[in-house]
Parts: structure tokens; sequence; C-alpha cells
């Protein structure tokens, strides 16, 4: 009996700095609602799926930043969408700010199951941007200074009959990503992201910036035999225009779903898990065709050490 998945990629439009977390939850929770209707087990929010984006901004004293931050989850803003989730009997996974009772700030996914439990919590592991004020900047990508990177890397859990795994954003740029995840197992990896546009260290890229978010995550699925689920938080933001194209990619690499819009859009897709067999038991058979022994630099070096 095959273990379908109906799986919905709820892509967000822009979240307004003075738009309320609570304007933010009606929002996920409409989607959910129309994931319900089309029959999904699964709702995937964005990455910052709470807040506007607000590492574009740099404050020097980041104590000015805490009310981005979420003390607990839920709380008494985001319990109306456990409430839903659990009411309507699908799961979500939502990105959020996270400010953990001893001090951390974290950019966090969490798993939550169709009884309500959080079954999953994932921190982010590579944290792009700078960690100090960048004034000439036409926005700042201030990550580095807001969020610490999460220390216990990639998990894999099992829920929705499956092997379900998460990563943020710039963790889909890194192969890295995928393959901890493949190596234990990982059936489905579900990715929120908030990318700009614009990428100030080197405009050239911006017109690739669709092309690019596609090739990484279909990549990363087709290599590891996996199911990826892409979801944007996208839209002119504050004035900084962020890419949508949400997807998902089956095992195979092909786009099963993709955006048609910038805003708030859900894609659904039925997601065979057993697909990911057709990979992982032929061309991706890691136990029969890995070659670790000759892996060594990947773990061993952070950057690049020229032999000569
Ligand atoms: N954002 C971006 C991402 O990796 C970025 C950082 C922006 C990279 C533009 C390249 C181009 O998609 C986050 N939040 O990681």
């Amino acid at each position: 009996m095959s273990r379908i998945v109906t799986v919905g990629a709820a892509q967000m439009g822009p979240i307004q700095r003075e738009h309320s977390r609570a304007d933010a939850v009606k929002r996920l929770i409409a989607l959910l609602e129309q994931g319900a209707r089309h029959g999904c087990d699964l709702v995937v929010f964005p990455e910052l799926a709470l807040t506007t984006f607000f590492p574009r901004w740099f404050v020097d004293d980041i104590s000015e930043a805490d009310h981005w931050y979420e003390r607990e989850m839920p709380s008494r803003e985001t319990q109306p969408l456990f409430d839903a989730a659990r009411k309507l009997g699908l799961g979500f996974s939502l990105g959020y700010a996270e400010y953990t009772k001893d001090g951390h700030r974290f950019n966090t996914q969490i798993l939550v199951e169709r009884d309500g439990s959080i079954v999953g919590r994932y921190h982010k592991v590579h944290i792009p941007g700078h960690e100090h004020h960048e004034p000439d900047r036409p926005f700042q990508h201030a990550e580095r200074y807001y969020f610490e990177p999460g220390p216990e890397g990639f998990g894999v859990w099992k829920a929705f009959g499956g092997r379900v795994g998460m990563m943020i954003c710039n963790d889909r740029r890194w192969p890295e990503s995928y393959r901890v995840m493949g190596l234990k197992g990982v059936e489905l990896i579900l990715c929120g992201y908030n990318t700009p546009i614009h990428y100030v260290p080197d405009p050239s890229q911006d017109i690739l910036q669709g092309f690019h978010n596609a090739l990484v995550m279909q990549s990363g699925a087709y290599q590891n035999g996996t199911w990826v689920v892409g979801v944007a938080k996208g839209g002119v933001e504050e004035g900084v225009d962020s890419l949508g194209q949400s997807a998902i990619i089956a095992p195979s690499g092909q786009i099963v779903a993709q955006a048609f819009t910038s805003g708030d859009e859900l894609l659904v897709a039925r997601c065979d898990l057993d697909w990911c067999l057709k990979y992982k038991e032929t061309l991706f058979d890691f136990e029969r065709y890995r070659r670790p022994e000759v892996y060594g630099p990947i773990t061993a070096q952070r950057g690049v050490v020229l032999d000569d």
C-alpha cells in the first residue's frame, strides 16, 4: 500500500512591519482551511511566517528587536493556528524567530503533527548575510547578527507516515543539508524561505534567483531520493522584492507544483513517499555506491585548501 502524504505548500505574500502576529495568523489559518478543502495532511509555511523579515534593518541595541521573536510556541497569538489545525485534522510546519528560555536566538522551523503536538524543531544551520551594520546597503541582510547557527544540525523525524526533515532558506543552497538528511533516510524535506531578489554582493545574480532556487531544490531532491517542498514569503515586503516561486519537487527532481503568484497561494501535491525508493534503491543506493573514505575534505575543512 503506497504511503501518500498530501502536502500543501502555503506561500505567503509580504508581511509588512505594521502587520500584527494576529494578522499573519489569520492568513495562515485561511491557508490551512484551503489545505483542508484540498485534502492536505500537512501544510508548510515559510521562514519567519509570523513577522516581516526584520533582519533587513539593523538596530545597535539588539534588545530593540526582541519583539520580533517568539518566547513560547504556541503563544497566545499563535494558539488559534494550533487550534484550527487540530480541528481540521491536519499538521503543519511553521517558521519563526525563536528566543529560547536560555537566551539563544534561532531562526526556527517546527513540525506539528495532526494531534497538535510539536514533533520536530529545527534551528537554521547556514546563516547568510552579515554580522555588522552595512549602512551603504539598500537594505540589510543581517541574519548573522540576529540569529545563532543551530548547533543540532539536521534532524529527520518519523511523522505523517514517513521520514520528514526540515531546513530553512539558505540551507537549501548547500548540498550538505540534503545529504545529511539523506543519510538519515529522509523522504520529505520541508523548507521555508525569504529570498530578496536583489543580491547586494553580486547584482548579476538577481535575474537568476528563480533559476537558482529551483536548481538547488531539484538537485537536492534527485541526489537524495526525497521530496522537497520549498515555500516562499514573496512579494514586495517593506520595499524589498522577494522571490515567490514556491514549489513541490519529486524525488526524480521534477517540479510537480509551482506557485503562479508572489502572494498568499496554496499549491498541493500528493506525495507518494514510496517513489523515493526508485532512487534510493538504484542510482543513489548510498550503502552500495558512496565512497566516504575519499570524502574527507567535506567534514575536515571549512574553506578551500589548495594542494599546491
Ligand atoms: N535568504 C537568502 C537565501 O539564501 C540570499 C539569502 C539572498 C542568498 C539572495 C542569495 C541571494 O535564499 C535567507 N533568508 O537565507
